[in-house]
Protein backbone atom coordinates (compact mmCIF):
# COMPACT_ATOMS: atom_id res chain seq x y z
CA UNK A 1 0.00 0.00 0.00
CA UNK A 2 1.39 3.31 -0.90
CA UNK A 3 1.64 5.61 1.61
CA UNK A 4 -0.57 8.34 0.27
CA UNK A 5 -3.30 5.64 0.54
CA UNK A 6 -2.86 4.67 3.38
CA UNK A 7 -3.05 8.39 4.67
CA UNK A 8 -6.23 8.32 3.20
CA UNK A 9 -7.26 5.57 4.40
CA UNK A 10 -6.45 5.62 8.06
CA UNK A 11 -8.10 9.66 7.48
CA UNK A 12 -11.34 7.83 6.45
CA UNK A 13 -11.46 5.39 9.91
CA UNK A 14 -10.31 8.15 11.92
CA UNK A 15 -13.70 10.00 10.50
CA UNK A 16 -15.85 7.15 10.59
CA UNK A 17 -14.85 6.84 14.11
CA UNK A 18 -15.06 10.54 14.88
CA UNK A 19 -18.87 10.47 13.46
CA UNK A 20 -19.56 7.37 15.72
CA UNK A 21 -18.18 9.32 19.14
CA UNK A 22 -20.31 12.47 17.59
CA UNK A 23 -21.86 12.79 20.98
CA UNK A 24 -22.37 15.90 23.55
CA UNK A 25 -22.14 15.24 26.92
CA UNK A 26 -25.21 16.56 29.35
CA UNK A 27 -25.80 16.58 32.99
CA UNK A 28 -29.46 15.77 34.06
CA UNK A 29 -30.22 17.02 37.28
CA UNK A 30 -34.17 16.34 39.44
CA UNK A 31 -34.43 18.39 42.93
CA UNK A 32 -36.57 17.96 45.51
CA UNK A 33 -37.46 22.03 45.67
CA UNK A 34 -40.54 21.37 47.91
CA UNK A 35 -39.71 22.98 51.70
CA UNK A 36 -40.87 21.45 54.70
CA UNK A 37 -44.38 19.06 55.07
CA UNK A 38 -46.25 20.06 51.95
CA UNK A 39 -48.44 17.45 51.75
CA UNK A 40 -51.84 18.64 53.71
CA UNK A 41 -53.33 15.62 55.60
CA UNK A 42 -56.88 14.94 56.38
CA UNK A 43 -56.32 14.04 59.96
CA UNK A 44 -54.89 17.64 60.50
CA UNK A 45 -50.97 16.42 60.38
CA UNK A 46 -48.44 17.02 56.85
CA UNK A 47 -45.89 14.83 55.58
CA UNK A 48 -42.80 16.03 53.64
CA UNK A 49 -42.89 15.00 49.31
CA UNK A 50 -40.35 12.71 48.99
CA UNK A 51 -38.99 11.18 45.07
CA UNK A 52 -37.54 8.21 44.71
CA UNK A 53 -34.47 7.20 42.28
CA UNK A 54 -34.61 8.25 38.73
CA UNK A 55 -34.58 5.83 35.98
CA UNK A 56 -33.26 7.31 32.53
CA UNK A 57 -33.24 6.25 28.82
CA UNK A 58 -31.63 7.89 26.38
CA UNK A 59 -33.33 7.09 22.99
CA UNK A 60 -34.65 6.91 19.40
CA UNK A 61 -38.03 7.69 17.97
CA UNK A 62 -40.78 9.85 19.07
CA UNK A 63 -41.74 7.40 21.93
CA UNK A 64 -41.83 7.25 25.55
CA UNK A 65 -40.18 3.69 25.57
CA UNK A 66 -40.47 3.45 29.61
CA UNK A 67 -44.40 2.97 29.71
CA UNK A 68 -47.01 3.03 27.59
CA UNK A 69 -50.52 5.40 28.31
CA UNK A 70 -53.78 3.98 27.70
CA UNK A 71 -52.17 0.76 28.13
CA UNK A 72 -52.02 -1.78 31.04
CA UNK A 73 -48.26 -1.99 33.16
CA UNK A 74 -46.47 -3.81 30.55
CA UNK A 75 -45.20 -6.32 33.43
CA UNK A 76 -41.49 -5.44 32.77
CA UNK A 77 -40.46 -3.28 36.09
CA UNK A 78 -43.34 -0.71 36.08
CA UNK A 79 -45.15 -1.63 38.74
CA UNK A 80 -42.03 -2.23 41.30
CA UNK A 81 -40.52 1.82 40.30
CA UNK A 82 -44.08 3.35 41.11
CA UNK A 83 -45.04 1.23 44.02
CA UNK A 84 -41.71 1.01 45.71
CA UNK A 85 -39.53 3.52 44.22
CA UNK A 86 -37.04 0.60 43.03
CA UNK A 87 -35.80 1.39 38.95
CA UNK A 88 -33.87 -2.07 39.13
CA UNK A 89 -36.21 -4.31 37.20
CA UNK A 90 -36.49 -2.18 34.62
CA UNK A 91 -32.88 -1.44 33.82
CA UNK A 92 -32.21 -5.47 33.19
CA UNK A 93 -36.12 -5.33 31.13
CA UNK A 94 -36.12 -2.44 29.18
CA UNK A 95 -32.41 -1.98 27.47
CA UNK A 96 -32.68 -3.23 23.67
CA UNK A 97 -36.02 -2.26 22.91
CA UNK A 98 -38.06 0.72 22.18
CA UNK A 99 -35.12 2.54 20.67
CA UNK A 100 -33.33 2.68 23.95
CA UNK A 101 -29.84 3.16 23.72
CA UNK A 102 -28.17 3.89 26.90
CA UNK A 103 -30.23 3.50 29.97
CA UNK A 104 -29.53 4.00 33.59
CA UNK A 105 -30.34 4.77 37.29
CA UNK A 106 -29.33 7.35 39.72
CA UNK A 107 -29.95 6.47 43.05
CA UNK A 108 -27.55 8.32 45.36
CA UNK A 109 -28.48 11.80 46.38
CA UNK A 110 -26.25 14.64 45.90
CA UNK A 111 -23.73 14.89 48.66
CA UNK A 112 -24.53 11.29 49.94
CA UNK A 113 -23.09 7.91 49.85
CA UNK A 114 -25.56 5.47 49.42
CA UNK A 115 -28.97 5.21 47.29
CA UNK A 116 -31.96 6.03 48.72
CA UNK A 117 -35.10 8.85 48.19
CA UNK A 118 -34.78 12.44 47.79
CA UNK A 119 -36.58 14.25 51.10
CA UNK A 120 -37.00 18.17 50.19
CA UNK A 121 -34.23 20.18 49.68
CA UNK A 122 -32.43 17.27 47.75
CA UNK A 123 -31.63 15.88 44.54
CA UNK A 124 -29.96 13.58 41.96
CA UNK A 125 -27.82 14.73 39.59
CA UNK A 126 -26.24 12.14 36.30
CA UNK A 127 -24.08 12.17 32.94
CA UNK A 128 -25.81 11.08 29.39
CA UNK A 129 -23.68 11.05 26.06
CA UNK A 130 -26.05 11.58 23.06
CA UNK A 131 -26.30 12.30 19.53
CA UNK A 132 -28.62 14.36 17.59
CA UNK A 133 -32.30 12.92 16.62
CA UNK A 134 -31.46 11.19 20.28
CA UNK A 135 -33.80 11.91 23.33
CA UNK A 136 -34.39 11.32 26.80
CA UNK A 137 -37.16 9.57 29.06
CA UNK A 138 -37.33 9.75 32.98
CA UNK A 139 -39.33 8.00 35.64
CA UNK A 140 -39.01 8.01 39.17
CA UNK A 141 -41.76 7.38 41.93
CA UNK A 142 -43.89 9.81 43.73
CA UNK A 143 -42.95 8.28 46.96
CA UNK A 144 -45.64 9.19 49.53
CA UNK A 145 -48.09 6.84 47.14
CA UNK A 146 -48.93 3.26 46.36
CA UNK A 147 -48.16 3.39 42.68
CA UNK A 148 -47.77 6.99 41.14
CA UNK A 149 -44.79 7.78 39.22
CA UNK A 150 -43.50 11.08 37.31
CA UNK A 151 -42.14 10.70 33.86
CA UNK A 152 -42.87 12.79 30.81
CA UNK A 153 -45.35 12.05 28.25
CA UNK A 154 -42.84 12.52 25.01
CA UNK A 155 -39.72 12.08 24.98
CA UNK A 156 -37.65 14.87 26.04
CA UNK A 157 -35.65 16.21 22.90
CA UNK A 158 -31.91 16.61 23.66
CA UNK A 159 -30.95 18.85 20.29
CA UNK A 160 -33.23 21.09 18.53
CA UNK A 161 -34.24 21.06 15.19
CA UNK A 162 -30.79 21.91 13.83
CA UNK A 163 -28.79 20.07 16.12
CA UNK A 164 -27.78 22.27 18.50
CA UNK A 165 -27.77 20.56 21.97
CA UNK A 166 -31.00 22.05 24.44
CA UNK A 167 -30.64 23.43 28.38
CA UNK A 168 -32.31 24.75 30.87
CA UNK A 169 -35.33 23.15 32.71
CA UNK A 170 -37.21 20.54 31.65
CA UNK A 171 -39.99 20.09 34.59
CA UNK A 172 -42.84 21.70 32.78
CA UNK A 173 -42.37 18.01 30.77
CA UNK A 174 -43.45 15.90 33.47
CA UNK A 175 -46.48 15.33 34.87
CA UNK A 176 -47.85 12.62 37.28
CA UNK A 177 -49.10 9.24 36.19
CA UNK A 178 -50.77 6.19 38.31
CA UNK A 179 -49.18 3.06 37.10
CA UNK A 180 -52.74 1.69 37.68
CA UNK A 181 -51.81 -1.70 39.59
CA UNK A 182 -52.59 -0.68 43.51
CA UNK A 183 -55.66 1.44 44.89
CA UNK A 184 -54.72 4.74 45.82
CA UNK A 185 -54.38 5.75 49.15
CA UNK A 186 -54.32 9.26 50.90
CA UNK A 187 -50.93 10.85 49.61
CA UNK A 188 -48.62 10.80 52.97
CA UNK A 189 -50.58 9.09 54.82
CA UNK A 190 -52.04 5.95 53.35
CA UNK A 191 -50.40 2.87 55.14
CA UNK A 192 -49.33 0.85 52.14
CA UNK A 193 -47.68 3.69 50.74
CA UNK A 194 -43.64 3.78 50.41
CA UNK A 195 -42.38 4.57 53.33
CA UNK A 196 -44.93 3.18 55.33
CA UNK A 197 -45.99 -0.49 53.86
CA UNK A 198 -44.69 -3.34 55.49
CA UNK A 199 -43.60 -5.33 52.50
CA UNK A 200 -43.54 -4.06 48.89
CA UNK A 201 -46.45 -5.94 47.88
CA UNK A 202 -48.72 -4.23 50.30
CA UNK A 203 -51.86 -2.56 49.29
CA UNK A 204 -55.17 -3.41 47.12
CA UNK A 205 -54.21 -4.37 43.62
CA UNK A 206 -55.72 -2.59 40.76
CA UNK A 207 -56.08 -3.77 37.19
CA UNK A 208 -56.50 -0.50 35.04
CA UNK A 209 -54.44 1.25 32.81
CA UNK A 210 -51.61 3.47 33.21
CA UNK A 211 -53.08 7.20 33.03
CA UNK A 212 -52.68 10.42 34.50
CA UNK A 213 -53.49 10.31 38.30
CA UNK A 214 -57.45 11.09 38.61
CA UNK A 215 -58.33 9.96 42.10
CA UNK A 216 -60.47 12.00 44.89
CA UNK A 217 -56.89 13.47 46.51
CA UNK A 218 -54.90 16.60 45.98
CA UNK A 219 -51.60 16.05 45.01
CA UNK A 220 -49.11 19.33 44.99
CA UNK A 221 -48.28 20.63 41.37
CA UNK A 222 -45.31 19.15 40.00
CA UNK A 223 -43.33 22.71 39.52
CA UNK A 224 -43.61 23.31 43.12
CA UNK A 225 -41.90 20.35 44.29
CA UNK A 226 -39.73 18.91 41.34
CA UNK A 227 -37.20 20.56 39.08
CA UNK A 228 -35.29 18.72 36.05
CA UNK A 229 -32.91 20.56 34.06
CA UNK A 230 -30.63 19.95 31.44
CA UNK A 231 -27.55 21.29 30.99
CA UNK A 232 -24.68 20.54 27.53
CA UNK A 233 -21.27 20.09 28.22
CA UNK A 234 -19.61 23.74 27.08
CA UNK A 235 -18.30 21.96 24.51
CA UNK A 236 -19.49 19.48 21.79
CA UNK A 237 -16.56 16.20 21.76
CA UNK A 238 -17.49 16.03 18.10
CA UNK A 239 -14.62 17.17 15.96
CA UNK A 240 -17.00 19.26 13.43
CA1 LIG B 1 -53.24 3.44 41.49
CA1 LIG C 1 -48.09 -0.55 48.27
Amino acid sequence: MSLARALTLSAFVLALAQGADAQTKFTITVGNISKGEVLKLSNGKTAPFVSAPVLWAVHTGSVNPIFTGGKPDAGKGLETLAETGNPEPLTKSLPGTGGIVTLGAAAVPVGGADAGPIPPGKGYSFEIEAAPGQSLSVAWMFGQSNDLFYSNERPIALFDAAGKPVKGDMTAQLSLWDAGTEVNEEPGLGPNQGPRQKTPDAGVAEHESVAHVRDRFTYPSTASVLRMTITPAGDAMSSK
